[in-house]
């Protein structure tokens, strides 16, 4: 039994639940509790699209501390906060309007699912007296959003608020990072609540498998040149880039970047940098076939294609570190799983290994050999035009592609050159995910990010071009127009066993009417200019790089 104190009477303790509490209960509303939280957590930007359902969450950003980051479109509002998650390290806030909103952030929602991106995604729903009946916009939003987020909550009352806003917030943060959603009522924004407690969390999660030793002990019983190593995007998302140069030199071994590694995870000029693992299964295995042992760093070995034969060889000896529990032996059976945080035990491997600290890109780029790739008077001109406003960058700026045709040689371009700050292709594979990225990258670090993308592409989320320019965002983009789906020409192709030129396509082509991207582009208030020739190149980048919003240059492709 709880003794209560002899000075209070019971109905003074009992009093809260009448309403008329006489000992001096903290009570706070649920939007009240929204700006505590943004508060605690040092949250500067909520990215959202609002509606009805919503409106009583607005009110309560408005009168925080943070900024609301408006998109015109849902799939803009996630791709932004993703851009921004992936640059701040911590889960971003994107508030969603219920169903039909969510819905629309939803495919990328999956793509920062697949590629490890935190953040808190939170929906209104329709005011929880009211559910009962099935109302205009009340729906199963948890359900819905099970399939892009590791976890997923409805708030059935105000005084659970802040304890699920909490949850939400660290499990996006903790190992596997990734998207979380959370639906609340709108009524609760109003209702109070005497449930007002935050802690911000100190996380602690530098482990390192106290085995280390036998790890090391591993990987050096592996003969000389018979290891290689594929980083996924846990080595980026980590900063462990330095960590895995230094083992790939202490071993000797060959250093590959995962197919859809999605972030930069290596130094392409390390001496042992293989390139990128093709994306086909087969090829994969191929690669993999010449090797005794694969140390896997991350998640997976992912690719796109089943071309008959499973990607990792049976005899491959798998040893894989990865940070999350439910990442390891899950995509393949290994040898040896070690759980670990990324930075602190790829650090730990190398100082067992002994694996001095190494300079740097120590290989130069071979100039010679990309313009005799590229050459400006080849079958594709326009691509020494890619390659020159590559050359022309920064090697610390941030390059995002996204599923055109023109990504193989981009990527190809841009790992020769040695940039390391790159984000290839979205993950979970829906298209609309790169302009947005790079807005939020640019948000993020206050330099523009390159984004390349396709015409087609560019029209799932160009609406981000208005939040750039809304907010003075620097932000590039070069567009490929060619008027149609090349991509998806060249799979047909390839899956049916015609050509391009004597197949009749349908459903390919988006000319006659072409769709005029320029004067859209300027419609979301973005700079547009046209990328016509080599000499004229310096001067659109520096034209674009000062300029305080987004440019969209655009670059008419051969057929
Ligand atoms: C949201 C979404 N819708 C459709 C697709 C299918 N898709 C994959 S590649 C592609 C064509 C891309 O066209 P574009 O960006 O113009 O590049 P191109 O193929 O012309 O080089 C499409 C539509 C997708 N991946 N995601
Ligand atoms: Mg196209």
């Amino acid at each position: 039994m709880i003794a209560i104190p002899r000075r209070y009477t019971v109905s003074q303790v009992c009093g809260y639940v009448k309403g008329k509490s006489a000992i001096p209960m903290k009570t706070r509303t649920g939007g009240e509790l929204i700006q505590d939280f943004l508060e605690t957590y040092e949250i500067p930007f909520v990215f959202g699209n609002p509606g009805t359902t919503e409106t009583t969450f607005l009110a309560a950003v408005a009168a925080s501390k943070a900024t609301y980051v408006l998109s015109l479109h849902e799939s803009s509002a996630v791709g932004i906060a993703a851009g921004y998650a992936l640059i701040a390290g911590k889960p971003s806030i994107v508030s969603l309007h219920t169903y039909p909103g969510l819905a629309n952030g939803m495919f990328n929602m999956r793509n920062a699912l697949m590629s490890g991106v935190p953040m808190l995604v939170i929906a209104g729903q329709q005011d929880s007296r009211f559910l009962i009946h099935n109302p205009v916009l009340g729906a199963p939003n948890t359900r819905l959003a099970e399939t892009a987020t590791k976890y997923a909550y409805e708030v059935t009352r105000t005084d659970d608020l802040a304890v699920a806003l909490q949850r939400c917030y660290l499990q996006a943060r903790l190992q596997p990072t990734g998207p979380v959603f959370l639906s609340i009522p709108m009524n609760f924004m109003l209702e109070q609540t005497e449930h007002t407690r935050f802690k911000k969390t100190r996380i602690v999660e530098d482990t390192v498998p106290c085995a280390i030793g036998e790890v090391a002990g591993a990987l050096e019983a592996v003969p000389r040149g018979q290891l290689a190593i594929v980083a996924d995007y846990a080595v980026g998302a980590a900063h462990g880039i330095e960590a895995i140069s230094r083992i790939a030199t202490g071993l000797g071994a060959d250093l590959y970047a995962a197919p859809f590694h999605v972030q930069g995870t290596v130094d392409p000029l390390h001496p042992n940098f293989r390139g990128q693992l093709p994306p086909t299964t087969r090829k994969i295995n191929e690669t993999l076939g010449r090797y005794q042992t694969l140390l896997l760093i991350g998640e997976k070995v992912d690719s796109f294609t089943y071309d008959g034969l499973s990607a990792l060889p049976s005899a491959l000896q798998v040893i894989q570190i990865a940070p999350a529990a439910n990442q390891l032996g899950f995509d393949f059976p290994c040898d040896m799983a070690v759980l670990g945080d990324i930075r602190a035990t790829l650090d730990a491997l190398a100082t067992a290994l002994g694996a001095p600290a190494e300079p740097t890109g120590t290989r130069t780029v071979d100039e010679a050999a990309l313009d005799a790739r590229y050459p400006a008077s080849g079958e594709r001109p326009t691509d020494a035009l890619i390659l020159g406003v590559l050359r022309r960058l920064d090697r610390a700026t941030h390059i995002v592609t996204e599923g055109s045709s023109e990504d193989a040689i981009v990527q190809d371009m841009a790992v020769r050159l040695g940039f390391r700050n790159v984000h290839f292709s979205p993950r979970g594979g829906g298209l609309g995910w790169a302009m947005p990225l790079g807005v939020g990258i640019g948000l993020a670090t206050g330099k523009p990010a390159v984004c390349f993308v396709g015409d087609g592409g560019s029209l799932f989320s160009i609406h981000a071009l208005w939040t750039a320019a809304k907010y003075r965002i620097p932000s590039i983009f070069v567009c490929f127009v060619n008027n149609e789906y090349r991509l998806l020409k060249d799979l047909w192709c390839n899956a049916m066993g015609t050509t391009i030129e004597t197949t009749r396509f349908v459903g390919l082509d988006f000319s006659d009417p072409n769709v005029d991207l320029q004067r859209i582009a300027e419609g979301f208030g973005a700079r547009t200019e046209r990328i016509q020739d080599l000499a004229g190149i310096g001067d659109v980048l520096a034209r674009a790089i000062s300029h305080p919003g987004p440019s969209f240059l655009i670059l008419d492709r051969e057929p």
